[in-house]
């Protein structure tokens, strides 16, 4: 049950291959996430944004805040492994990052900011013509692609997304 409520669309991709029409779909996920997850949280109340979408978990507001930054970093990581070869990038404490000041903060700060970085993202993903551009993370130890990048962002945005719809519907808000 935790862990449903955990991964409400299954688990992280695994690094991977995409066809040109997984990239395509991958693409316009990413390309809606902004607005999804401004509908995900429209009308909720500041106590409502402060609900933990699961025991444990974070609340609505910290997952808003989560999926900014998260994604910030992932512009990091592709303009990394574009203009680098092989690049190392560097992992972070999602966990602490959550509980730095700035997660409480309106959630319209975070949505504003996604609104920006994606506009700036996707034109970057779109330019790609080499997917299979290498790049490895040190805790892992593992060399990913920009194919998998690609997957795992798409997925990530939606996963948060169905975080907080899933609550919505849970708790009939
Ligand atoms: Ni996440």
């Amino acid at each position: 049950m935790t862990a449903d409520l955990r991964y409400p669309l299954g688990p992280m991709p695994t690094p991977l291959e995409l066809s040109a029409q997984e990239r395509e779909e991958a693409l316009e996920h990413l390309r809606r996430l902004p607005d999804e997850l401004r509908a995900a949280v429209g009308g909720l109340s500041n106590t409502q944004l402060d609900t933990r979408y699961r025991d444990g978990g974070w609340t609505v507001r910290q997952v808003v805040h989560h999926v900014a930054e998260s994604h910030m970093n992932a512009f990091i990581r592709v303009k990394l492994a574009l203009t680098e070869e092989h690049p190392m990038i560097k992992p972070y404490e999602e966990d602490l990052w959550a509980e730095l000041p700035d997660a409480q903060l309106p959630p319209e700060v975070s949505l504003t900011l996604l609104d920006a970085l994606h506009a700036r993202l996707l034109p970057v993903l779109k330019g790609v013509t080499d997917w299979s551009r290498p790049w490895t993370h040190p805790a892992q130890g593992r060399t990913y692609t920009l194919d998998s990048l690609l997957a795992l962002y798409a997925w990530h945005g939606r996963h948060h997304v169905r975080h907080i719809t899933a609550l919505r519907e849970r708790e009939g808000w």
